[in-house]
């Protein structure tokens, strides 16, 4: 194929100097100096510096930078600073041209703010500041998945396209259905409990959708969930296993990433542990010393959390909420039942996870439903799989674009998510 490269930029050693190479990118820089032309050659793993003469020069004729080239040439040392070789060019071809100017400055000279950006996510992504972004969030993925196969969860798919709620009426957005009424799932809680049945320890990494009308830089419409859900372990085991979790990204993408943190501008640092664990009563408390008018059984708001945040920087938990705090799924402590077998992590006032010990007593369950104002009918093939031998189980629910801000150092969500939804945003 007349578009194929033999090798990535990335890829050049000296062994390759006096060989010849096929490399394909895009023009970065260009400069015309007499009857040579030198080119700034990027691709996705570096830059290279080609050298262009003579009568080569016609091919390339007028060219914008960012145009798509192919060049056949030979390798060499070079005296340029930027770069570890150059290529003398036997051959160039342009594949695509650049229109100029661009609506974004793709090297970042000229910053755009971010709604324009988004506006042109696929040219953000050739700055190497958001392709770092990206790269980094890859292998934070794939840590995700190591770690958590390594802990022997199974990975799963849930629908997305439901028939009723997965976490109570509020927030679903609705979609018809062949004539019915379909909702977009909010998280994969019911099918995640549903599997322990049979596979004991699952996990899903997928996209979920909230219709919040929020507009804040930690809320989108459409964000990625890491879900968890596990037999016979209790809500202190599933924290162990999300603190474990977050240690072994952190660790492997300051381990792995060197590149992209030094283009970011953020040193990832792996966070001291064991996080705290606060209970949710300690809390009140904390924030009535501060002078704050709560009391116990009120649902934290923001402000609140910024002053536990302020207080406890970094990560930690915040246990034992009040029962009716809490979804229907969760089940109460046994010492006193007022309070629940659940937690948030935190990342100072930023929540980033929620999770605990479920209920899987059915009766309990229907009771809980209706506590909570919803329709046990509603979740009939739900509640049916309590009755074929369902296991005490737990499990969590983490925003991984949150993670990721923490671990990039920025405070919106929209830097880390390729085209984010929210209220005011649908295309591109
Ligand atoms: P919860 O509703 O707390 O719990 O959600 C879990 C985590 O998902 C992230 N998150 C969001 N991120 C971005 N934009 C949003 N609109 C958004 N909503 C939630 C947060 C949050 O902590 N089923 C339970 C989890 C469980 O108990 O297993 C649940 O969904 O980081």
């Amino acid at each position: 194929m007349v578009f194929v490269k033999s090798h990535d930029i990335s890829e050049l050693t000296t062994e390759l100097i006096g060989k010849q190479v096929v490399l394909g990118g895009w023009i970065e820089d260009l400069r015309k100096l007499g009857k040579m032309t030198f080119i700034t050659l990027r691709d996705v793993s570096g830059i290279s510096q080609i050298i262009v003469k003579g009568g080569l020069n016609d091919t390339l004729g007028e060219i914008n930078r960012q145009s798509v080239v192919r060049v056949k040439g030979i390798v060499q040392e070079t005296k340029a600073r930027d770069f570890s070789f150059e290529v003398k060019a036997e051959e160039i071809e342009v594949l695509a041209k650049a229109i100029h100017p661009l609506p974004v400055d793709p090297i970042g000279r000229l910053e755009s703010n971010i709604d324009t950006r988004l506006n042109h996510r696929a040219l953000d992504m050739r700055n190497q500041k958001t392709a770092s972004i990206f790269k980094l969030r890859h292998h934070v993925l794939q840590s995700l998945r190591k770690t958590l196969s390594e802990k022997k969860f199974l990975e799963i798919t849930t629908p997305k396209i439901i028939g009723s709620a997965s976490e109570g009426g509020a927030d679903l957005f609705s979609l018809d259905y062949f004539g019915k009424t379909a909702y977009l799932a909010q998280s994969p809680q019911l099918y995640k409990e549903q599997m322990t049945i049979g596979l004991e320890r699952v996990f899903e990494i997928s996209n979920f959708y909230r219709a919040e009308n929020s507009h804040t830089g930690r809320h989108l419409t459409e964000f990625t969930s890491i879900d968890i859900e596990a037999a016979f372990m209790d809500y202190d085991d599933v924290m162990d296993v999300l603190e474990y979790l977050v240690l072994e990204v952190y660790k492997f993408v300051s381990a792995n990433c060197k590149k992209e943190q030094e283009v970011i501008g953020h040193a990832v640092e792996v966070p001291s542990s064991p996080f705290e664990r606060i209970t949710y009563k300690d809390c009140i408390e904390e924030l009535k010393k501060e002078g704050e008018k709560v009391e116990f059984g009120d649902d934290l708001l923001d402000s609140h959390l910024r002053i536990i945040g302020k207080n406890h920087p970094g990560f930690y938990f915040l246990i034992d909420w009040p029962m009716k705090l809490k979804p229907f799924y969760i089940r109460e402590k046994d010492e006193d039942t007022t309070l629940s077998r659940s937690f948030d992590l935190q990342y100072g006032f930023l929540e980033l996870s929620s999770g605990g010990t479920r209920l899987h007593n059915p009766e309990i369950l229907k009771a809980r439903l209706v506590e909570q104002g919803l329709d046990p009918a509603q979740f009939t093939d739900h509640l049916k799989t309590f009755d074929w031998g369902m296991p005490p189980h737990s499990g969590w629910g983490m925003g991984l674009d949150r993670l990721m801000t923490t671990l990039i150092g920025v405070d919106n969500v929209r830097e880390v998510v390729l085209y984010p939804r929210d209220p005011d945003r649908l295309s591109p």
